[in-house]
């Protein structure tokens, strides 16, 4: 690595991209020499962290994640904020960026300058790329990103990981379709916070009401995660940028929340503190 912790600091600090960059780049390799660099600027730029709202986003993959991610992203922009955005792309570490129509480049966020955008690293288990997705998320958090932006993949640990890492998680559901076929287990409504069912935009708002209600009695017999928080269901389409300032709203509403006791903050002093004592990596992967 040609730049010092503290030129990566600064850089970081001052939001130039290029170092931003150059610093995932670091905490994403495996060489031992690079490790030790990784963890000095994670420890020094700790103090910095903590201040952005998380939001993880899942679902099947076509359901909309990556646009939703992208126009969301521009929503919040417009609010005044700026936006990193992480991808843990099932193209990229599965398949080798073969989904038909995905959106992973979002090439209209990226124009923005209040936008950073880093693909998942392109090898990988995902479990691993997880793993760095947190470092990741403290360097944008960092460099001063408002929202942090995660979209995941309906598989396996990988969502466990991005929901124990965010402040919001986030599910898109398409309608009908059925659980099964969503590849959604029980163990995944327990851990949303909110829910958006998407593409609600071709003559098919009753089909999305049906469904709304259907995930709303299903909801009934999941037990709150967060104290006074129903989740709500809310519809829109995320391609015709219809129903996104609800999601934001009500975001804001469950930070809020979530910040009156005090929980955001204790989350977040956890998690630094399992970093200086024991290493993210042990604690997901001992
Ligand atoms: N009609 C409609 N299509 C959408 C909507 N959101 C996403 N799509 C389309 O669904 C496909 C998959 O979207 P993508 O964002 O890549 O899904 P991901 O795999 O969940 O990230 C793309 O062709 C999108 O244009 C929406 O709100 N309405
Ligand atoms: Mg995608």
């Amino acid at each position: 690595m040609k730049f010092s912790t503290e030129e990566l600091i600064e850089g970081i600090q001052s939001g130039n991209k290029r170092l931003i960059a150059k610093a995932i780049t670091l905490v994403e390799s495996k060489k031992a020499e690079h490790r030790v660099q990784a963890e000095e600027l994670l420890k020094k730029i700790m103090p910095l962290t903590g201040n952005s709202v998380r939001v993880g986003v899942t679902g099947v993959p076509g359901a909309g994640k990556s646009t939703f991610i992208e126009n969301f992203g521009r929503l919040v922009i417009t609010q005044g904020k700026k936006v990193a955005v992480l991808a843990i792309d099932p193209s990229s570490a599965i398949n080798k960026g073969s989904i038909l129509g995905d959106k992973t480049r979002m090439e209209e966020l990226a124009k923005e300058e209040n936008a950073f955008i880093r693909p998942s690293p392109s090898s990988g288990f995902l479990g691993g790329v997880a793993n760095t997705t947190f470092e990741t998320m403290m360097i944008c958090e960092a460099a001063g990103y408002d929202y942090i932006l995660i979209e995941t993949v309906g598989v396996g640990q990988s969502e466990v990981l991005v929901a124990d890492i965010t402040d919001v998680f986030l599910f898109l559901k398409i309608i009908g379709g059925g659980d099964e076929l969503q590849g959604i287990k029980r163990g995944i409504m327990e851990m949303v916070d909110l829910i958006f069912i998407n593409k609600v935009d071709q003559d098919n708002l009753q089909k999305a009401k049906n469904t709304r209600l259907e995930l709303k009695r299903a909801l009934d017999f999941i037990p709150p995660k967060e104290k006074g928080w129903k989740i709500p269901v809310l519809l829109g389409s995320a391609l015709f940028n219809e129903g996104l300032k609800d999601v934001y709203d009500t975001i804001f509403e469950f930070i809020d929340l979530k910040k009156n006791p005090g929980v955001l903050k204790k989350s977040v002093f956890s998690r630094l503190k399992s970093v200086l004592n024991i290493g993210f990596r042990n604690i997901f992967y001992p």
